[in-house]
């Protein structure tokens, strides 16, 4: 179970990091999972700070966690400043507390971490522009591009069969036979969408496991709202929330952006006549990605990429009505039904992307082949 917060034990967080009894503190951001405040101590030299607690009930093991983003984000800012970036503001930089380490344990049991805030950023829960997509693209495949090389099995894996979408099938069977809230039988057109395509869930593991696509490093939380764009410049700057960063598929990063990425509505729209797959985002999107790593994807990643976009809202659908049918345990929500209209607005999505997947195949092969073309190797 996950512990009260008051305000007092957020300010004796902070303090353990360092910073002084005048902060100001306010809940920040749109996350699912963490607790996320924003500290300020009232001297703009001083910048401002993201105070996070961690879900523990997500993480079960918040060191090791901890040290995977330690590696990955030491790892990152060494490429960046190698590419004559600016690692201050490109990537995410830990505080670690006033004993030196990047994860405090307070006497509740909490864990809590902290960054510095990037400054003069802005990200989005809904794009408005093309231009936007097409930042967001170049962000996470340079993320992709910069961590090629980074060593696998130095990550812990933070959550088991993260992107096993049978599994969360499975998980999602499980949760309407229990029927613990007594919701199994308002769900039924839900389940069946489900169940109907269970078939196609499965593709992108058993390629994985032919050998046909390559396990790489990758983000596996790449919503639009885990990117930071300049707010001076509109230009990708930095990507965050790199709880989930394990081995996984490109296909999850580039499809999980463009459920986020290319909607035409927000995930928890209860209008549905509004949700659809813009292509013009969509396209946005794959020119910026692919202009960043089309070059170390292989031919067999590339083509498997519009599948990915339909996967990942195929899989976060399952998940929202997983959660909704066990009671909410899992997204924060701010409504009773909060769970299920975000899962309604992922089974439209994914409806739409079915009917445009011609378009969008054709799509990211001709931008591959127009990117390849110009930067051959
Ligand atoms: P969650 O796992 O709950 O989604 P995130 O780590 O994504 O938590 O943080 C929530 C939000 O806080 C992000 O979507 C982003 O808007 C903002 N954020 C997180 N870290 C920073 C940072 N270092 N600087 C500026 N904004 C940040
Ligand atoms: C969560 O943490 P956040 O809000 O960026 C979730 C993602 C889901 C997303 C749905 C660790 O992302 O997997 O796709 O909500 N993160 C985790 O909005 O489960
Ligand atoms: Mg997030």
């Amino acid at each position: 179970m996950k512990t009260q917060l008051d305000e007092d034990r957020i300010r004796q967080a902070a303090q353990a990091f360092g910073l002084g009894t005048e902060i100001k503190l306010r809940r920040y951001g749109s996350g699912h999972i963490n607790d996320t405040f924003l500290a300020e101590t009232g001297k703009p030299e001083d910048g401002a700070f993201i105070l996070q607690r961690i879900n523990q009930e997500v993480f079960q093991n918040p060191e090791a966690l901890m040290n995977n983003i330690r590696g990955v984000t030491e790892y990152l800012k060494a490429a960046v400043e190698k590419e004559g970036g600016d690692p201050g503001r490109e990537v995410l930089n830990l505080i670690p507390d006033r004993e030196g380490n990047s994860c405090l344990r307070d006497r509740h049991g909490d864990c809590w971490r902290m960054y510095r805030f990037v400054q003069d950023s802005f990200c989005r829960d809904l794009a408005r522009s093309p231009e936007e997509l097409y930042e967001c693209g170049r962000a996470f495949g340079h993320f992709q591009r910069l961590l090629a090389g980074y060593p696998a099995d130095q990550l812990a894996e933070t959550i088991p069969d993260f992107h096993n979408t049978p599994k969360r099938l499975r998980d999602l069977e499980a949760a309407a036979r229990a029927d613990g809230c007594g919701r199994f039988a308002g769900v039924q057109e839900e389940l069946g969408f489900f169940m109907e395509r269970s078939g196609r869930l499965g593709l992108a593991l058993s390629m994985q496991q032919r050998g046909e696509i390559p396990l790489r490093v990758t983000h596996n939380d790449t919503k639009l709202n885990n990117v930071l764009l300049d707010r001076k410049t509109g230009r990708a700057l930095c990507v965050v929330d790199l709880d989930t960063v394990m081995p996984g598929l490109s296909l999850y990063d580039f499809g999980d952006a463009i459920r986020t990425g290319a909607s035409t509505a927000l995930e928890d729209e209860r209008d549905l006549e509004r949700v659809s797959l813009s292509l013009p985002f969509y396209t946005a999107f794959t020119k910026g990605f692919l202009e960043e790593c089309a070059a170390s994807l292989t031919e067999a990643e590339i083509r498997m990429l519009p599948y990915g976009a339909w996967l990942m809202t195929m899989e976060c659908g399952i998940r929202f009505l997983t959660d909704y049918l066990s009671g909410d345990t899992y997204f924060h929500i701010s409504r009773r039904e909060h769970n299920l209209d975000r899962c309604r607005t992922q089974i439209r999505l994914a409806a739409d992307m079915e009917r445009q997947m011609e378009q969008m195949e054709a799509i990211a092969a001709e931008t591959a082949g127009r990117v390849r073309e110009k930067n051959p190797g």
